[in-house]
């Protein structure tokens, strides 16, 4: 008897080569790659002409968050639904500890977001927003159990920020457990400054969240955070990347030899600040944090991308309607004041289908495409080789891309629970053809047709980039 599936005569594409052979699979795992394999019986996707890519790892992701007043439209049902017809087969979520809670109980709550909601492999990353001496010791206990990354904000103050001394603490404790620290990196008290300044002075439209969030607010914080990691000696994650200026912190600190790793997110490549002038309150759709940036920025990112001064790229799904839906509010909620607009935007679905594309375009080549949507994802998590790659023994998620079959970015096609996409009518040279998840069907032929109780927790390994860097 043959094999489960076979994946039969497909371009595989991984982050170094590209090849034409049949992937083989069993119990959800890659079995064999060879030419020819023999079928003896199994079943076999026809790949003749597709690309076979190992499954999109979506780092960063905000499911049935609650935040600012509101709740993400997309909860683990839809938005891993998203992500499965979107090519992305494995997604790292953010647990939130509340001010005073342990660290415990919010990994606790998001295991019961997810848990057999989520049609893709899970992991989580931690928010922390409270890390008094006496919590740090939870640390540990997160990353024994496979969540082995700590996000801390320089931003959101009263929210989520934390003070150097808090950051510095959590940093120097993942030298001791090998975890690492992920930044958000933006100056959060300035902001607020000039947040309450353009308030006070009647500015109100969404454009002003934008301005009151400078490129060298998220610079100086980007700066700052590097040089924390230093002093712990750790290396350090910027998440969300947006600005030139500050990719131009990571990029020294990597030529100085400090192990300084960020990502950067579709909409910071296709979308800028010219979006935020859009009649009335449209603007609204892309308000998001750190925000898009002037015309022109895009350049310096592609460029990092191609430079590795960027070695990721995921989204910040972050999902709200524009009008409250299903009891949820939406970013009507600062219609009157920019400061209260839920921030956030959809992407989880659209993230490898708008980078295919800049390989279409000349951009990156299909080799430095899945090494930023997958396999460096992978090996930064803890995940790789299991995930990211194509290889025997590794997890069978696999994406089947039809490169030949254009398709425009439409909202109603899409599986979002949300009432808007930032992409919508933009034409992209490919399209998701097949999605197997531990060699599950997810999608066939462009249609859902998995389970949204698929998915597993991921237990991520420690120490991830000592692996990654020896
Ligand atoms: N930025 C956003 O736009 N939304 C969620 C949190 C964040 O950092
Ligand atoms: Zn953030
Ligand atoms: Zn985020």
């Amino acid at each position: 008897m043959g094999y489960d599936l076979i994946v039969k005569g497909g371009t595989i594409t991984t982050a170094t080569d590209t090849y034409v052979a049949d992937i083989g699979i069993e119990k959800g795992k890659i079995a064999a790659i060879g030419t020819n394999l023999a079928v003896d019986g199994s079943k076999t996707i026809d790949a003749k002409g597709m690309r076979v890519i190992p499954g999109g790892i979506d780092v960063h992701t905000h499911l049935d968050m609650p935040f600012m007043g509101a709740t993400t439209a997309d909860d683990f049902v839809s938005g891993t639904t998203a992500a499965a017809c979107g090519g992305t087969t494995s997604i790292v979520d953010f647990a939130i500890q509340k001010r005073g809670g342990s660290l415990r109980e919010a990994l606790d709550t998001w295991h019961g977001k997810a848990h057999g909601k989520s049609a893709v492999d899970y992991a989580f990353h931690m928010i922390v927003v409270d890390l008094p001496e006496s919590r740090v010791k939870e640390m540990d206990k997160l990353v024994d159990e496979g969540v082995t990354t700590f996000k801390l904000f320089m931003a959101y103050p009263g929210i989520f920020m934390s003070d150097d001394a808090t950051i510095f603490r959590a940093m120097s404790r993942t030298k001791e457990n090998g975890g690492m620290v992920c930044m958000h990196a933006e100056n959060g008290g300035v902001i607020d400054v000039l947040v309450q300044k353009a308030l006070a002075e009647g500015k109100i439209e969404p454009k002003y969240h934008a301005l009151t969030r400078p490129m060298s607010a998220e610079a100086e914080a980007t700066r700052r955070a590097i040089a924390l990691a230093e002093m712990a000696g750790v290396p350090l994650y910027i998440v969300h990347l947006s600005a030139g200026d500050a990719m131009e912190e990571v990029r020294r600190a990597r030529e100085r030899g400090h192990p300084a790793f960020a990502e950067t997110c579709p909409q910071y490549l296709y979308l800028s600040y010219e979006d935020y002038e859009k009649p009335g309150f449209e603007g609204a759709k892309y308000v998001m944090s750190p925000p898009l940036r002037p015309k022109g920025n895009e350049e310096r990112l592609w460029k990092g991308l191609q430079n590795n001064w960027l070695q990721v790229v995921s989204t910040d799904h972050c999902s709200f309607c524009m009008k409250a839906k299903g009891g949820k509010i939406g970013k009507e909620l600062g219609k009157k004041d920019f400061s209260k607009i839920p921030n956030g935007a959809p992407g989880i679905e659209t993230r490898m289908m708008l980078l295919w594309d800049a390989v279409a375009k000349g951009r990156i080549t299909a080799n430095r495409f899945v090494d930023i949507t997958s396999t460096t994802p992978a090996k930064i998590s803890g995940l790789y080789p299991r995930k990211g790659s194509i290889a025997p023994g590794a997890d069978a998620d696999l994406v089947l891309i039809d490169p030949k079959k254009k398709h425009t970015i439409r909202c109603k096609n899409l599986h979002m629970n949300v009432d808007y996409n930032p992409y919508e009518g933009v034409t992209v040279a490919g399209s998701i053809r097949d999605v197997l998840v531990r060699g599950e069907r997810m999608v066939d032929g462009g249609r859902f047709v998995g389970r949204t109780t698929h998915g597993r927790f991921l237990k991520r390994e420690p120490k991830a980039l000592e692996r990654m860097l020896s």
